[in-house]
């Protein structure tokens, strides 16, 4: 069966442009063939093969581009020399291979945000957790199916703050129709977040300093601020249109690949129907304005149906949500980024009479809140398994801001004042420097890379919600400065239920936890400390939300559950990438199953070495 299969698929990719690409897949099915060891895990593999599949080379690389507000261009790190870089357009099924070739004067490693990666854990992405980085000069080629998953996804970079400018979508169409009636057409969303430096350089000086980036320079879509901008010169990035016919539906992937903000997301004059978050369907939801944190996506449909004729054209705006209790001002940029929604066969003088819709206040949390716990799961049959009821490792997690000493190597840090770090369950993550935690485990040799002793609770009990002050900062940690590399090893299927607090000892603040390679149920959620008893009679086992990145919300709580099916070391952080940078991460150590099917295999001959 295996080789009448792997000969329609060499057949099938005949068809494609480049020699290369078959000698690629030809040998991707061979190797598998010869690897496997059930007829069934053959029949799978070379399944997703003869599917069409998408490939692509992603050449990072140096670009210059206009800065925003300012005159100038700037040199950043860039994919095909564009921001945002490409789109992985792939239908439920396919086999994703990505050539990237390194031309940049950084280490690299490409994360593909919320892909379930079964079985191809080195290909996850994070640098020094599934990988060494690819070197300037090195490649590696990324190779995974996008099975069991359909919606909208996203790349980008997973090593310091370079996914500022090296992001793009990921689209995984059904192969069959949509479970909503089928849009006239469709867009996608990318909202960004912009220095008018390169983040990278920020990054650095911001740890060697001790301290927090400056507010970003601009918030774009698709690349662009809009012309809403308050610049003492003209934006030099111009604004982004969407041509729209009037009686049509279009299906907006909005996806917030900003590194340190959260956005509220509207149409002037429009409304949305919500399908899908994180690539799960959900339960049509009505709503005129969208809230996604760092790391989401939401598919929407908008209907071009109530546009007055006299108006001819709408603003699409985001603006920021920011959830510090207190406030710092300051610290984020207010202008308020915009699209304009255009119908087509409007007469151009009435372009001039749009207003820009009424966003909320930043300070809205009632609103964020309303939208981020509104969604409940799509249920079909046989495309999603129940709420797995019986929970086999329950851990209680606090996730915020703490306090720390300068590290020696942050050589240009006030010594005498303490600086930010963030803890879960106050540990402060660091990653290793010298082999990946993935190839430390595959090869059994921990010791010195990590320890599985990441903490089922924090280590004192205290007013989470409510505590502030110094004395509980973690005196350990601000008389070090030390952070540690801790990780939770987990069965083989087993049900995780996490419970994510949020501390105030630094300020509240909602912390978007992404998950890598896993979609979580998300049960609950509130404000205030945690209380079992209260939020277990409110869990929805029926129809959670799934997702893979929740916003926390600020001095609250969430609780997410999934089952550890797939082996590998699988990151768990913020997506706030401020946050991420200094500790507010930890990973799952998923242990290999009975079967050969669920052990870990080994890595790609290719994977970049350290
Ligand atoms: C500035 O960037 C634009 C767009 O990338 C490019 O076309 C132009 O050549 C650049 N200008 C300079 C002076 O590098
Ligand atoms: C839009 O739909 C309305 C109501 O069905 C109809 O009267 C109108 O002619 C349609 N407009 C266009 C441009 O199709
Ligand atoms: C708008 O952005 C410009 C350019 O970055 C900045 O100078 C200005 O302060 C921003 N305005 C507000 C209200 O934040
Ligand atoms: C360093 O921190 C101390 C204590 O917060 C402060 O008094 C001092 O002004 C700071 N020094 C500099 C150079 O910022
Ligand atoms: C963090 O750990 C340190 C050292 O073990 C301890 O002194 C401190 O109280 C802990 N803080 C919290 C908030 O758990
Ligand atoms: C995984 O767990 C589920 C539910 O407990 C069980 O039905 C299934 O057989 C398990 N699978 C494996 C491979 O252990
Ligand atoms: C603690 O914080 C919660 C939520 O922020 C609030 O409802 C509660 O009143 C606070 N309790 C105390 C004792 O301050
Ligand atoms: C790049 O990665 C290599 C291998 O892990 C590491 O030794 C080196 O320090 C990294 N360089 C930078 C600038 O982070
Ligand atoms: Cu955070």
């Amino acid at each position: 069966m295996a080789l009448t299969v792997s000969a329609q698929a060499v057949q099938q990719l005949n068809s494609m442009p480049s020699s290369w690409q078959i000698l690629v897949f030809s040998l991707f099915c061979i190797a598998t063939i010869v690897q496997s060891d059930t007829v069934e895990h053959t029949f799978n593999m070379c399944f997703f093969a003869i599917h069409p599949t998408f490939t692509s080379k992603f050449q990072v690389g140096t670009v210059s581009i206009p800065r925003i507000c300012q005159p100038g261009n700037i040199t950043v790190t860039a994919v095909n020399g564009r921001v945002p870089g490409p789109v992985i357009e792939a239908k439920e099924g396919d086999t994703v291979a990505i050539h990237v070739v390194n031309d940049s004067p950084y280490n690299v490693t490409i994360h593909w945000h919320g892909v379930f990666q079964r079985r191809t854990p080195w290909a996850d992405g994070p640098s020094m957790v599934t990988q060494c980085p690819i070197r300037p000069g090195g490649r590696y080629t990324y190779r995974f199916a996008v099975a069991g998953q359909e919606g909208t996804l996203w790349w980008h970079a997973h090593a310091s703050f370079m996914r500022a400018t090296v992001h793009g979508a990921l689209i995984i169409r059904p192969r069959q129709a949509y479970p909503f009636p089928a849009p006239d057409g469709e867009r996608t969303v990318l909202l960004g977040e912009w220095w008018n430096a390169d983040a990278v350089q920020l990054e650095r000086q911001a740890f060697l300093a001790g301290t927090s980036i400056a507010p970003a320079d601009a918030y774009t879509i698709n690349g662009k601020p809009g012309n809403l901008y308050d610049c003492r010169i003209t934006t030099n990035r111009g604004i982004s249109r969407f041509e729209v016919r009037r009686n049509s539906t279009y299906l907006l992937r909005i996806i917030n690949a900003a590194l340190n903000t959260q956005f509220f997301f509207k149409v002037a004059g429009h409304t949305f129907t919500v399908v899908a978050a994180d690539a799960s369907y959900t339960t049509p939801y009505h709503t005129d304005v969208i809230v996604l944190a760092p790391g989401q996506t939401v598919d929407a449909l908008m209907a071009a149906a109530d546009a007055s004729p006299a108006a001819g054209s709408y603003y699409m705006a985001i603006s920021t949500y920011q959830s510090a209790i207190p406030l710092r001002p300051g610290s984020f940029n207010g202008n308020v980024t915009t699209v304009l929604v255009e119908y087509a066969g409007s007469t151009p003088s009435h372009h001039h009479h749009h207003q820009p819709p009424a966003m909320p206040e930043v300070t809205d949390t009632p609103a964020a809140h309303r939208f981020y716990t509104g969604m409940t799961a799509l249920l079909r049959a046989g495309c999603r398994s129940a709420v797995p009821l019986a929970v086999d490792t329950r851990m209680f997690v606090t996730v915020g801001l703490g306090f720390s000493a300068c590290a020696p190597a942050q050589t240009s840090c006030n010594r005498s004042a303490p600086v930010v770090a963030a803890t879960m369950n106050n540990q402060s993550f660091t990653l290793p420097t010298a082999v990946s935690l993935l190839d430390a485990r595959f090869r059994n040799a921990a010791r010195g890379v990590y320890t599985a002793d990441f903490p089922d609770r924090p280590p004192v009990a205290f007013d989470y919600a409510n505590a502030t002050g110094r004395e509980l900062l973690g005196t350990a940690l601000a008389s070090t400065g030390r952070a540690s590399t801790k990780v939770r090893a987990v069965k083989y299927n087993a049900t995780v239920e996490v419970v994510l607090q949020n501390t105030a000892l630094v300020g509240r603040e909602s912390h978007p936890m992404h998950l890598h390679a896993f979609n979580f149920f998300v049960l609950a959620q509130g404000f205030g400390n945690y209380d079992a008893a209260a939020a277990e009679e409110r869990f929805n086992l029926v129809n959670p939300q799934e997702r893979n990145t929740v916003a926390v919300p600020t001095g609250g709580w969430a609780v997410i559950r999934f089952v550890a099916d797939n082996p590998g070391m699988w990151f768990m952080h913020c997506h706030i990438d401020a946050h991420l940078s200094i500790g507010l991460a930890m990973a799952f150590d998923v242990e290999d199953g009975p079967t050969p099917d669920t052990v870990l295999p080994p890595p790609p001959r290719d994977l970049p070495k350290c």
